[in-house]
């Protein structure tokens, strides 16, 4: 009896000690897809989410938190990358454009986790060129990557994996998970998706999903960029610049499996022959009703819209379904209560607002990102939340959920107040502040800087030209009437310059004047010379 009475004290003894071991920190996975529009998670309501719709994601959302007003610092891959790892704008990472290379010494949210004891790692999209670090295990795709059987890097080595990359990536993060069940301590898994990124190729099993779904044509898809200058010059065209073969996949005639024009041929010759053959069966008879129809110019514009929505909307259901993947895996491992699961993209995109694809601009559709966060343990479901949030923020709310002292050169803030209640805390940021500088470059998108309210935007295009565009988001929220040179609106006008003066110094931009002449393209090509 004794003898019993000692063993039960001593379990409980060590059983207690365990569970005080047993590190109660939250888990992170970080999911951040590349140019997924809110406009195409039916979460944020928008039309063509109500086409095709995405659950899983939308799980997430309904299950925690949803931020309505989130916004990126500089619309492009590698800077928003950057911007997220470091919790700073480009001009203090040093990441302002995709021609630049990332300084992986510089700290990271994810470095100061791993330094606590997390475990690290990082599954996919990297584009940031340099090697990761701070990540003690990762398997990252090639520059931008490719969506059938694409390069995985992980260490000195490069292999090609046979099969579609968003059901590749979701595979290898959930072995990845598996691997850590057994480990004491937390943590931080980031998966990055290549899609929806051009040239939005869908998984065969989804290559004939929307072929009967009529999306609705943006109301301005056939803006004439009347009073904006940079509008008007850029490249970025649904119906002029895409490519009728590589972004399309356009047959070059009735009865013809060959794409018309495709300058990157290589993406389509990795597919297998059975591969090939699926694509071709699933799009012949598609490409050759659009020759039979033989439309109009206009009608034409309309169909390449149904066209790259249904292979854009194609990719996104792969991503909501393996996003789905790995939702069920928490709940079968039981890690969902304990783990903060985060899904945004690295900017937002267009879905033919202005006739366009692509980001840059600081208009609504690309300056804004999807945001949603579910975290049970703390974040109470249903909750949405309309305060402005950036990218910057990212680590500083992790950090500070992990328990982490917030580095203070970290230029965010933690959003941990706000998923709290969903309420704008009484002293956060009334404005955000915005900088691309990727020209001359890709689809010609002049260099640009602003700022943001509840209800104004001021926007300053520099370079090879000098043009200010105001606009009153509360009339026009589609971004069509330029009133910068309305009188109605001087006081406002010169309000948000001041405003723009003090987010810029706030953000300590002091290189700005001696930077903003430099051609970046023509110096990494003198650079290449040495
Ligand atoms: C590629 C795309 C561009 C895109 C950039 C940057 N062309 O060059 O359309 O703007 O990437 O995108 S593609 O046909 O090769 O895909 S980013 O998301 O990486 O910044
Ligand atoms: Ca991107």
């Amino acid at each position: 009896m004794k003898n019993l009475y000692l063993i039960s004290l001593l379990l409980l003894i060590t059983t207690t000690a365990f569970s005080q071991e047993k590190d109660q920190r939250p888990n992170i996975i970080y999911i951040m897809s590349d140019d997924h529009a809110l406009q195409a998670i039916s979460a944020y309501g928008h039309e063509i989410s109500k086409v095709a719709p995405t659950p899983n994601i939308d799980r997430i959302a309904k299950e925690g938190i949803q931020f309505n007003q989130s916004f990126v610092t500089n619309s492009l891959c590698g800077p928003s990358r950057a911007t997220m790892l470091t919790g700073k704008y480009s001009h203090k990472n040093g990441f302002r454009h995709n021609s630049d290379t990332f300084d992986a010494s510089q700290n990271t949210w994810v470095k100061e986790l791993n330094n606590v004891g997390y475990a690290t790692a990082i599954i996919g999209k990297w584009h940031l060129k340099s090697t990761p670090e701070g990540f003690d295990h990762w398997n990252i795709l090639n520059d931008q990557g490719e969506y059938y059987n694409p390069d995985f890097i992980s260490g000195g080595d490069t292999t090609m994996v046979e099969g579609y990359t968003t059901d590749l990536i979701t595979d290898y993060s959930l072995g990845w998970l598996e691997e850590q069940k057994d480990k004491n301590e937390p943590f931080a898994l980031l998966i990055h998706h290549k899609a929806p990124h051009r040239n939005w190729m869908p998984p065969l099993r989804y290559a004939n999903e929307f072929d009967n779904v009529e999306f609705p044509v943006p109301d301005t898809y056939f803006d004439d960029y009347e009073g904006r200058v940079a509008a008007s010059t850029q490249e970025m065209n649904v119906y002029r610049d895409m490519q009728e073969g590589h972004d399309l996949k356009m047959s070059v005639e009735e009865g013809s499996d060959e794409w018309r024009k495709d300058i990157w041929p290589h993406l389509f010759a990795r597919l297998t022959p059975e591969q090939k053959e699926g694509w071709h069966k699933a799009y012949r008879a598609k490409n050759d009703k659009m020759h039979q129809a033989n439309y109009s110019e206009k009608d034409l514009a309309l169909w390449k819209y149904q066209r790259y929505l249904q292979d854009y909307c194609g990719t996104v259901k792969a991503v909501d379904e393996n996003i789905g993947r790995v939702l069920d895996y928490l709940d079968e491992n039981g890690l969902a209560e304990n783990t903060i699961i985060v899904y945004t993209s690295d900017q937002g995109f267009y879905l033919g607002e202005h006739g366009w694809f692509d980001k840059r601009f600081m208009y609504e559709e690309s300056f804004k990102t999807p945001l949603v966060m579910r975290y049970p343990k703390e974040i109470k479901a249903g909750k949405e939340a309309e305060a402005f949030v950036q990218n910057i923020d990212y680590g500083p709310t992790f950090l500070d959920f992990a328990g982490v002292e917030v580095p203070e050169d970290m230029q965010g803030t933690s959003l941990r107040e706000i998923t709290k209640k969903g309420k704008t805390p009484k002293d956060w940021r009334e404005s955000v502040y915005y900088h691309y500088y990727e020209y001359p470059g890709f689809h010609k998108v002049k260099r640009q800087y602003g700022v943001r309210t509840q209800d104004y935007k001021l926007i300053h295009f520099y370079f090879d030209n000098d043009d200010y565009e105001f606009y009153d988001l509360k009339k026009d929220p589609q971004e069509m009437n330029n009133v910068i040179n309305d009188p109605a609106y001087a006081k406002q006008i010169s309000e948000l310059k001041v405003e723009l003066a003090r987010l810029m110094k706030e953000a300590d931009e002091p290189d700005f004047e001696e930077w903003k002449d430099t051609n970046y393209r023509k110096e990494a090509r003198l650079k290449k010379r040495k």
